[in-house]
């Protein structure tokens, strides 16, 4: 079969990650508990009105997501899914210029949000669910491969690794080939390592230390440790929203070892810091 020629947002992808400029992913949660009044109306609203705050403060692409993947969340099914995300995703189409990705590991939940407008996968579960690699395929758009240890309702019980950046390594080499193999342009492939998906606190230094040795796979990689408890943590805030320092800094680190999206809550504060990072990288000079 011919393969479909590069989607214009992996372009932009590759282009950044080239130039080594990462770009900042919003985050744009539409679970109930995300918006505190239940209806649907006024949840389209109210994350209408938090995606133009985002693009205002200089996000580059927004993350839409209907169903919590967070440590102990309960899954919810694809009607539901659909149900939160596709009048999202429509109502942002409509209004404003930034590409959407759909966090989801259903593949109805990807057709019905590309059909919608969404421009790009994120599957925290590395499309090993029943269809959702045929479905990606079929789709034709960027994809985020991630890795996960277990399901998010159990996954921080006892996550055990080799090596986990080894481990890592092998899990990716597997799933590129098995995305290739369907059909998948290798082009559209963006890869994440999954900060706190059934990682210890450890593991995940681990991981941050050594991310550069992902980018060996050849592949640009998306980095989400915003607010996550792994930040808790190290700075001993119990708080996700007080957080938003540990986060920046957390989110530069990763830019700067290899990370070319950063998907984040605090955009308007991501943005500054990567502007910090691209004016010395653009300067050039010496590295130590
Ligand atoms: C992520 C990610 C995601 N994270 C991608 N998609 C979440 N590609 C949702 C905690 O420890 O990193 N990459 N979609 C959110 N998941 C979590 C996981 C939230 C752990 C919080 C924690 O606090």
């Amino acid at each position: 079969m011919h393969p479909k020629s590069i989607h214009p947002l992996a372009e932009r992808i590759h282009d950044a990650a080239r130039r080594e400029v990462p770009l900042v992913m919003g985050i744009l949660n539409v679970t109930p508990d995300s918006f505190s009044d239940g209806g649907r109306f006024h949840g389209v609203d109210a994350a209408l009105e938090h995606a133009r705050r985002m693009v205002a403060d200089g996000a580059d692409l927004l993350d839409v997501g209907g169903e919590s993947t967070r440590p102990g969340a309960e899954p919810v099914d694809a009607d539901e899914e659909l149900e939160r995300v596709v009048p999202v995703i429509e109502a942002i189409a409509a209004e404003l210029d930034v590409p959407m990705s759909i966090d989801t590991m259903k593949p109805e939940v990807m057709r019905g949000a590309v059909a919608a407008g969404a421009a790009m996968i994120n599957d925290v579960n590395g499309l090993r669910a029943e269809g959702a690699i045929e479905a990606a395929a079929e789709l034709g758009v960027p994809v985020c491969v991630m890795h996960m240890q277990g399901e998010p309702r159990t996954m921080q019980s006892d996550p055990t690794y080799e090596d986990v950046t080894e481990d890592l390594l092998g899990f990716f080499r597997e799933r590129i080939r098995a995305c290739t193999d369907a059909g998948i342009d290798p082009a559209h492939l963006v890869l994440d390592p999954g900060f706190g998906f059934g990682k210890s606190l450890d593991h995940n230094l681990q991981l941050l230390a050594e991310l550069a040795r992902f980018r060996t796979l050849g592949h640009p990689l998306l980095i989400g440790i915003s607010r996550k408890s792994m930040l808790g943590k190290i700075t001993g805030r119990e708080v996700a929203e007080d957080r938003v320092a540990a986060s920046v800094a957390a989110a530069v680190l990763a830019a700067e070892r290899g990370g070319n999206i950063l998907r984040v809550h605090d955009v308007a504060e991501t943005v500054d810091a990567v502007r910090v990072l691209a004016a010395m990288r653009e300067r050039g000079g010496a590295r130590p």
